[in-house]
């Protein structure tokens, strides 16, 4: 039995987000210790219904606690990705009955996982940072009792995906992004690009691969990704996009990683067209680095893991349609 990571996933649940969850439920690494909801990708109730639907499929419902947490960014009004990602989960449904989240906030559930274990715990924050900004704001402990921090956001000197210069996660709460990187986590980042745009793209045949495996994971992936894909090719994508499902993977393995290098990050939130602009210096500015960046991965062990993630029998306790 290897060495189990105990981690929390911070999710704004909608199709990579979803893969992102399998990984914790259930790579034999991951100790999952609780999912925290933040405000993302699609509408609130929909994020929390497609996370129940994940653990259904992952056959692990009601075994992982759902905290939800903030609601709308610190500063600004939420803007959504329904226009990409349409409600998260390819319009599946199950029976929702007795799928109660905890009573917990999650910014509360964040604050006690970490101090019961302190600087044991890894986060895998894979929405915007509202959850973990409020964390740093309500205990000044947080920091410190937090292993390492692993963000999906920003680009690398590189394009964005809602505006040309900013990621999504970063756009949607900018304040939030910006507190988190001036906090003094070890943080990781998984930037949007160029990395997931030229490392972490499943492309038809690799598709067709993940569909022949015939499991109820396999159909659950190909149901979850199907809007995004659409939308993906509509803007030029050759396939799905896996960043939220790539950072819970280089926690869990950190062998997939080929090159990283440390880097300023910081981000914009005054700009007129640069609104969630990660600024990441590598380290010619004069700027003291506050983060790791994932540069290059092994990209056809990434999709070997994910494959191997949806060959997994798994015995769904409820019906999914
Ligand atoms: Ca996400």
């Amino acid at each position: 039995m290897p060495e189990r990571i105990p981690l929390v996933i911070d999710t704004d649940t909608a199709q990579d987000d979803c893969i992102a969850l399998l990984a914790g439920l259930l790579d034999p690494r991951a100790d999952l210790r609780a999912v925290t909801m933040v405000a993302g990708n699609v509408d609130f109730g929909h994020q929390v219904r497609n996370a129940y639907l994940t653990c259904n499929v992952a056959g692990r419902l009601g075994e992982v606690p759902i905290h939800l947490g903030c609601r709308r960014p610190m500063v600004r009004a939420w803007e959504s990705a329904e226009n990409v990602h349409g409600d998260g989960a390819g319009g599946l449904a199950m029976d929702m009955t007795d799928c109660d989240p905890e009573s917990e906030h999650a910014v509360d559930a964040l604050l006690r996982l970490a101090t019961e274990n302190p600087g044991e715990l890894s986060i895998v924050a894979i929405g915007p940072l509202t959850n973990i900004a409020t964390a740093v704001v309500k205990d000044p402990d947080f920091v410190q009792n937090v292993k390492t921090l692993y963000v999906m956001g920003g680009s690398n000197n590189a394009r964005g995906n809602i505006t040309a210069s900013a990621e999504f996660n970063f756009y949607v709460d900018p304040e939030a992004a910006k507190t988190v990187f001036a906090a003094g986590f070890e943080i990781v980042v998984v930037p949007w690009a160029p990395l997931t745009l030229d490392q972490a793209v499943f492309t038809q045949p690799a598709l067709d691969e993940i569909a022949a495996l015939g499991t109820p994971l396999s159909d659950f992936f190909t149901r979850v990704c199907a809007a995004t894909l659409d939308f993906d090719r509509s803007v030029g994508i050759d396939g799905t996009t896996h960043p939220d499902s790539l950072t819970a993977a280089v926690l869990l393995h950190p062998e997939l990683i080929r090159s990283s290098a440390r880097y300023h990050v910081d981000v914009e939130t005054a700009g007129e067209l640069t609104r969630g602009y990660a600024a990441m210096s590598w380290g010619v500015h004069g700027l003291e680095a506050n983060a790791t960046v994932v540069e290059e991965i092994d990209a056809e062990a990434f999709f070997g893991y994910i494959k191997g993630l949806l060959a997994t029998k798994t015995t769904p306790a409820r019906e999914i349609a």
